[in-house]
């Protein structure tokens, strides 16, 4: 018999809000955590599936994600409640076990939670498909074992589920704490994370199982209208928001955390300021190097330092890429102002 008839179908409870439409494959529910431990740090998150962004052209963009807390509503009550975009980051400190409480289901769809880069067991490593979706409760138990720049992200139906929002920044600090980007490396007194992200706001209405039936609903075909930094809009917003944005003092040290969170490869220009690029996906790299612009691809993480010796005001530009011709798709702008 083929395995699928053996794979659970889940009805949803209705279909308005973020829920909808009929799994036509889900992979068995969460078990009990396999050797749980105590956590030094607990993060509760719960899937939503109706939070959404304003767009600088005053358009609204329908968005899924995590909320803190737990309580499987989406921590926002009945029906979800919406939530930020990006999720809210995680931070820790290496060595830590680290439990991530996730809440999904009910009409909210089930989910996971992949902490990007970790490599925990495979019970704990979020991919469904390797191991379960959760519908319902399930504690991730993790290990913090390398400082540096990750995400999390929902790995149920991914390149639908991460394209709607759901992932966060995942940093993790040396014991020196914030303020070092990895021990003996180097310090800065000033921090932003950066994730880049096209959206393709025509799949932004699909439900959850969008694809799971084997009919074509357009997930090969990414047309991406919008250019995000950190969850704001690069066509202008991106430029002034002070979550995004960055205003420092000459002779302070920056660390930018870049995160490639799209599909597309991008290319990030600092606008004339030199990066000395320190760490790449959680790693120290043995010599780090100066550059002016950047190349990553999807879910690669850049671990930038600048120390700009003037004040000036340096206009930061992310081009999103064609994977085939390298022309540009899209453009999305912010700045560093040193004073
Ligand atoms: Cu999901």
């Amino acid at each position: 018999m083929f395995s699928a008839l053996k794979l659970k179908p889940i009805q949803m409870m209705h279909t308005g809000g973020g829920g909808g439409g009929n799994a036509c494959y889900t992979y068995p529910d969460a078990p009990a955590t396999p050797g749980l431990t105590t956590a030094d740090v607990v993060f509760d998150r719960s899937a939503h599936m109706n939070g959404s962004i304003t767009m600088d052209d005053g358009r609204t963009v329908r968005m899924w994600g995590f909320n803190t807390g737990g309580g499987g509503m989406g921590g926002g009550g009945m029906g979800g409640g919406g939530g930020p975009f990006p999720s809210p980051a995680m931070r820790v400190t290496e060595g830590q076990i680290v439990h991530t409480r996730l809440t999904a289901g009910m009409m909210n769809g089930t989910h996971t939670i992949h902490h990007h880069g970790i490599e925990p067991s495979t019970e704990n490593d979020g991919v469904g498909h390797y191991s379960f979706d959760v519908n319902g409760t399930y504690t991730y138990q993790w290990k913090a074992s390398h400082a540096g720049t990750y995400f999390y992200h929902c790995h149920t139906n991914t390149v639908l589920h991460a394209e709607m929002g759901m992932y966060g920044a995942l940093i993790i600090d040396p014991p020196e704490g914030p303020g070092t980007l990895y021990s003996g490396g180097p310090t800065y007194d000033v921090e932003a994370v950066w994730a880049c992200d096209e959206i393709d706001s025509s799949w932004h209405a699909l439900s959850w199982t969008a694809g799971t039936c084997g009919g074509d609903v357009g997930l090969n075909d990414l047309n991406p209208d919008y250019f995000v930094i950190t969850g704001v809009d690069g066509a202008q917003s991106a430029l002034t928001d002070p979550g995004v944005a960055v205003t420092m003092n000459t002779g302070q040290r920056l660390l930018v955390r870049y995160i490639c969170a799209g599909y597309l490869p991008q290319r990030i220009d600092f606008g004339g300021l030199t990066a000395t690029v320190h760490m790449s996906d959680g790693r120290p790299l043995p010599n780090p190097i100066q550059v002016q612009s950047l190349e990553a691809s999807s879910a690669e993480r850049y671990d930038c330092i600048f120390q700009p010796g003037s004040p000036g005001i340096y206009e930061v530009t992310v081009e999103y890429l064609d994977w085939v011709s390298g022309e540009t798709l899209g453009t999305a702008r912010t700045r560093i102002t040193v004073q």
